[in-house]
C-alpha cells in the first residue's frame, strides 16, 4: 500500500504551533516530520538591554512554564559575573520551582493530556456507584461519593446536550483505542475538572515569593522579597504559614488524586509502554540544589546524560564547553553568516531569519530543505530527549536512591519492566512520578527555610556585584535549570555593561527540533515512527506521543508568520 501523508496542524492543547507531518504504511507510521510554525525572537530583543534586567524580558517566553526562563536568566548572569546568591534566595528558587512543577504537571496530565486516553462521552454511561467505589479503592480522596459523581455526570451531560462543545469538540471520542471502562472516564473527568480549581492554589507560592503569576519577580543575586517576621509587607510568619499550607494541600492533591489517577488509567494501555520510546539518549541539567548551585552532586535532579540506554553509565554535561551543546540549521529558517552546514555553540549563536518555505495556503512541508523555526541542538552530536523521563533516568543511573525507591513503586503498582520506561506511557508515568518527588521536597526546602529563618540568618540578596562599575568589560555565562519539560539554558555575552548576545536553548527545541546535517532524528520524530495508527482519519496515536512531551512552541522559538493558517485541521492525502 502506498504511504499516506497525514499533516496535524496545529496539534491542539499544547502551548504554541506545532505542525506533524506523518507517512502512513500498513497502519503504522514511516516518516515523521515535526516543525515549529511560529517565530518569535527574544534573542535580538535581549541585544544591547541591561543584563540584570534579561529575566523580565526573557521571562515572557512562556506563560505555562512561567518562572523557569526568569531563573535560567538569572543564573546566566550570575555565573558570568561570579555572583553565589545566599542559601535563602536558593530556598525560595527551589520553593518557586517546585509549585511551578506541581502546577504545570498536574494541568498537563488533566488539561492537556488525559483526553487522549480519556473518552468524555463514554462518562455519561457509567454508572455513579461503581465509579465511587474505584474512587474508594484507590484513594482516600475525600470526594467520592455515588452522588457526587452522579452530579459531575449530570453536569457532563448538561453541556453535551447543549451542543456547544467548547474545547471538548474535536475530541475523538468513541476511538477504537479509548480503553478505560465508563466508570473510570466518569473518575477521571470528575478530576479534570477538581485539578482546574485546584491549580491556581499551588501557584500562590509565587505571588508570595515574587509578587504575582504568571510571570512572578526575580533577582540577579537572590530572591525579590525580604524576611521579617514583624512586618506586614515582607515575607512575615503569617506568610510563611500559608506557603505551608499551600504545598501541604498540593502533595495531598497529587499523592491522593493525580498519582492514583494516573496509576489506574495507566493500567488499560500498558502496550503502551512499547510505543513511543524513540530516542535512546537522554539529558538532564539537574536542578533544586542543597548546596549552591556550584555543586551539583548535591543536587536533587542529578546532572548527565544517558547514552543508548545504557543505566550503567552517566557522562557529564558542561555548559561552558564549546563542543558540547551546539545548534545547527540545516532545515531551520535561520541562516549563519559562515554557511548553513555550521554547528555553533550559543554563545557564538546566531538569531537570523530565512524562511525559505512554500507559501501558505501550501499541502505539505518541503522536508528536503528548512522546515521548522526551531533551531536543532545535539550534545556532542548526539541527538538528546529531555524532560521529566530523561530526570529520572538520569536520577535512577546516578544512584539516587529517593527516585528510585518511587520509580520502582510505580512499576511494581503497574506490573511492567523498567524498560517500559522507554516509551509514551513511561513518559507520561514519569511526570507523575517526579511531581510526587518535588511534592516532597518542596517541604524539606521549606522546612529548611524556617530553620534559617530561626537560626537568624534573613539574608535574601548577594548585592556585590549589583554596580556595573565593578563588572569586568567581557564576560560570558550559562543559566542552567530544568523546565518542567526538560533541560533548559539561557547562555549570556556581556560587553561593557550590555547584553552582547543571548541564546535560549529549551526543552522543546531538544525535542520538537527538525532533522541535522546528518539525518539523525530529534526526539518527537524519531518516537513516532512505528506507531500504529488504526484510523487515519483521526490519528489519536500520534497525539498521545506528541502530548506525552507537553510540548511548547512557544518556548522552543522565542511573531507569528503573518499568513494565516487553517485552524484545526487535518489533512489526509
Ligand atoms: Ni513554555 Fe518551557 C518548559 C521551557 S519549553 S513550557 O517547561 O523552557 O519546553
Ligand atoms: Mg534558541
Amino acid at each position: 500500500m502506498a504511504a499516506k501523508r497525514i499533516v496535524i496542524d496545529p496539534v491542539t492543547r499544547i502551548e504554541g504551533h506545532l505542525r506533524i507531518e506523518i507517512e502512513v504504511q500498513d497502519g503504522k507510521v514511516k516518516e515523521a516530520f515535526s516543525s515549529g510554525t511560529m517565530v518569535r525572537g527574544l534573542e535580538i530583543i535581549l541585544k544591547g538591554r541591561d543584563p540584570r534586567d534579561a529575566w523580565a524580558f526573557a521571562e515572557r517566553t512562556c506563560g505555562v512554564c512561567t518562572t523557569v526562563h526568569a531563573l535560567a536568566s538569572v543564573r546566566s548572569v550570575e555565573d558570568a559575573l561570579g555572583i553565589v546568591i545566599p542559601p535563602n534566595a536558593e530556598l525560595v528558587r527551589n520553593l518557586m520551582f517546585c509549585a511551578q512543577y506541581m502546577q504545570d504537571h498536574v494541568v498537563h496530565f488533566y488539561h492537556l493530556h488525559a483526553l487522549d486516553w480519556v473518552d468524555i462521552v463514554s462518562a455519561l454511561k457509567a454508572d455513579p456507584a461503581k465509579t465511587a467505589e474505584i474512587a474508594r479503592s484507590i484513594s482516600n480522596w475525600p470526594k467520592s461519593s455515588p452522588n457526587y459523581f452522579s452530579d459531575v455526570q449530570k453536569r457532563i451531560a448538561a453541556f453535551v446536550q447543549s451542543g456547544q462543545l467548547g474545547i471538548f469538540a474535536n475530541g475523538y471520542w468513541g476511538h477504537p483505542a479509548m480503553k478505560l471502562p465508563a466508570e473510570v472516564n466518569l473518575l477521571a473527568v470528575a478530576h479534570y475538572i477538581e485539578a482546574l480549581d485546584w491549580q491556581k492554589e499551588i501557584v500562590k507560592v509565587h505571588t508570595i515569593f515574587g509578587g504575582k503569576n504568571p510571570h512572578p519577580n526575580y533577582l540577579v543575586g537572590g530572591a525579590p522579597c525580604s524576611i521579617n517576621l514583624d512586618e506586614a509587607n515582607a515575607i512575615n510568619a503569617e506568610r510563611l504559614a500559608y506557603v505551608g499550607k499551600l504545598i501541604e494541600d498540593a502533595r495531598t492533591f497529587v499523592e491522593q488524586v493525580y498519582i492514583p489517577d494516573l496509576l489506574a488509567i495507566a493500567s488499560f494501555y500498558k502496550d503502551w509502554g512499547a510505543i513511543g520510546g524513540g530516542l535512546t539518549n537522554y539529558m538532564a541539567y539537574g536542578d533544586l540544589p542543597t548546596h549552591g548551585f556550584g555543586d551539583p552532586s548535591k543536587f536533587k535532579f542529578p546532572r548527565g546524560v544517558i547514552l543508548g540506554r545504557d543505566l550503567g553509565k552517566v557522562y557529564p554535561v558542561d555548559g561552558h564547553d564549546p563542543r558540547q551543546i551546539q545548534e545547527s540549521i540545516p532545515h531551520s529558517w535561520y541562516q549563519y553568516s559562515d554557511g548553513d552546514a555550521a554547528a555553533r555553540h550559543p554563545w557564538d549563536g546566531e538569531t537570523k531569519f530565512n524562511y525559505t518555505g512554500p507559501k501558505p495556503p501550501y499541502d505539505q512541508l518541503n522536508v528536503d530543505g528548512k522546515y521548522s523555526w526551531l533551531k536543532t541542538p545535539r550534545w556532542n552530536g548526539h541527538p538528546m530527549e529531555v524532560g521529566p523521563l530523561a530526570r529520572l533516568l538520569v536520577g535512577y543511573a546516578s544512584g539516587r536512591q529517593d527516585i528510585k525507591d518511587v520509580v520502582d513503586m510505580v512499576l511494581k503498582k503497574l506490573d511492567v519492566p523498567v524498560a517500559a520506561l522507554f516509551s509514551t506511557l513511561g513518559r507520561t508515568a514519569a511526570r507523575g512520578i517526579e511531581t510526587l518527588l518535588v511534592a516532597g521536597w518542596a517541604k524539606e526546602f521549606y522546612g529548611d527555610l524556617l530553620a534559617n529563618i530561626k537560626n537568624g540568618d534573613t539574608r535574601m540578596v548577594n548585592n556585590e556585584k549589583w554596580e556595573p562599575a565593578t563588572w569586568p568589560a567581557k564576560a560570558r555565562g550559562v543559566g542552567l535549570t530544568e523546565a518542567p519539560r526538560g533541560a533548559l539554558a539561557h547562555w549570556i555575552v556581556i560587553e561593557n555593561q550590555k547584553i552582547a548576545n543571548y541564546q535560549l536553548v529549551v526543552p522543546s527545541t531538544w525535542n520538537a527540533s527538525p532533522r541535522d546535517a546528518k539525518g539523525q532524528l530529534s526526539a518527537y520524530e524519531s518516537s513516532l515512527v512505528g506507531t500504529p495508527i488504526a484510523d487515519p482519519e483521526r490519528p489519536l496515536e500520534v497525539l498521545r506521543t506528541i502530548h506525552s512531551f507537553d510540548p511548547c512552541l512557544a518556548c522552543a522559538v522565542h511573531l507569528y508568520d503573518e499568513q494565516g493558517r487553517t485552524l484545526n485541521r487535518i489533512t489526509v492525502g
